[in-house]
């Protein structure tokens, strides 16, 4: 069993989950590299340095470009990348909804056109698991329906269900791959992801049935997607009881600092965001006192790091005044410092969570810094 439970306070489980690329210790986050390359530019040695333990990379993306057999040509991508630690690839289902144009969903999979240039592609279960095996990911998930919200309680249920047969498809078809001579991963692992829209009936018996099929994990999909927090929240709270207690959790595409305590604080494992990326971006930088625009004025002539209490290797170097400087000039050096820092935020918050669980502390951690940490300051 890769998943061992190590201490509960409360739902909040600390833990470490074991794979052929190394033990993650959790709660962790998963750091974003959708097309194998964190944006901003950094590479898996930089991961490195900002104490990342899992990088995620997406089957849409690669198989467009550079095209997945390519990259098992090349060994996969922890030899493509360089990034040695656990790789998760998600399937292709979100991107497929979210990204590509003129979508058409049957039994057998989904059809829809490349966001590049705007080829035909069909892609279903066999196909998603085909190309994750090329990849050669450490963890690959199951193919699902990210069902839009709102959606009819009709739409919904439908959905689940052939999400639920997918998965079959996906755990049939990995079982066969694997006996491949060449597969990449032999020991490749399998999540499950659990659907339902914002219907609690719908999202415990969807959970009750994929529990059943003994997955290496499971994760809670399709929210985040536009429903107010409370509501993403509840829903944890309602499949959390029926998510098999010896298996890893994970919540896809969560979220602001806040999310994740909240996340954590309602029994979960595993996250993944491409916000400090996104944000570091556009100069939204997270502190242990709340996120800073780094190209306000005030900072112009500030010497002091972007974070005191940070001792990432930006904070450990250079000012906010310098940082500011090279933001508002477009220098790609601007985006790539700030990008760094944010994710070590991440990275370092997860690690102060699970002190916190280790001492016994988590309760006092997430009344102290839920709100704080989400606050412009
Ligand atoms: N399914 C998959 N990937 C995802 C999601 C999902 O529902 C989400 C939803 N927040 C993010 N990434 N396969
Ligand atoms: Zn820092």
């Amino acid at each position: 069993m890769p998943y061992r439970l190590i201490k509960q306070e409360g739902a909040a489980r600390r833990g470490e989950f074991v794979t052929v690329h190394g033990t993650v210790q959790t709660p962790a986050f998963q750091n974003v590299a959708t097309a194998a390359a964190i944006k901003g530019g950094l590479s898996a040695l930089d991961l490195k340095e900002i104490r990342a333990q899992v990088m995620l990379c997406n089957t849409y993306h690669l198989h467009l470009r550079p095209g997945d057999q390519i990259v098992a040509d090349m060994g996969g991508l922890h030899k493509f990348t360089r990034w040695d630690g656990p790789i998760l690839t998600d399937s292709g289902g979100f991107q497929v909804f979210s990204l590509a144009k003129l979508r058409q969903i049957t039994e057998e999979g989904v059809t829809f056109n490349s966001h590049l240039d705007g080829h035909r592609i069909f892609m279903g279960p066999e196909q998603s698991m085909q190309i994750q095996a090329n990849l050669g990911s450490t963890i690959a998930m199951a193919f699902d329906e990210c069902v839009e919200n709102p959606a009819t309680y009709e739409y919904a249920k439908n959905s689940c269900a052939r999400t639920a047969r997918w998965l079959l498809r996906c755990k049939a078809e990995m079982a066969r791959l694997k006996h491949e001579e060449k597969a990449v991963n032999p020991d490749q692992l399998l999540f499950g992801i659990n659907q339902g829209c914002t219907f609690k009936d719908l999202r415990v018996e969807h959970m009750k049935q994929i529990a059943e099929y003994d997955l290496d994990g499971y994760a809670i999909g399709g929210l985040a997607v536009g429903e107010p927090a409370e509501v993403m929240y509840d829903i944890i709270s309602a499949v959390e009881p029926y998510a098999p207690k010896d298996k890893i959790r994970y919540l896809m595409g969560v979220g602001t600092p806040g999310n994740i305590i909240e996340g954590v604080y309602r029994g979960v494992d595993l996250f993944d965001c491409v916000m400090p990326s996104r944000n570091a971006r556009h100069g939204h930088l997270f502190t242990w006192n709340g996120i800073i625009n780094i190209k306000n004025l005030k900072y112009e002539r500030d010497e002091s790091p972007i974070d005191p209490h940070c001792d990432c290797p930006v904070c450990r170097n250079f000012s906010r005044a310098y940082i500011r400087h090279l933001q508002k000039a477009d220098e790609m050096l601007g985006m790539r410092l700030a990008v760094m820092h944010n994710l070590y935020f991440y990275n370092h918050l997860m690690e102060r969570i699970r002190e916190a669980l280790d001492n016994g502390t988590f309760q006092q951690f997430h009344d102290t810094y839920v709100h704080r940490l989400d606050t412009r300051i």
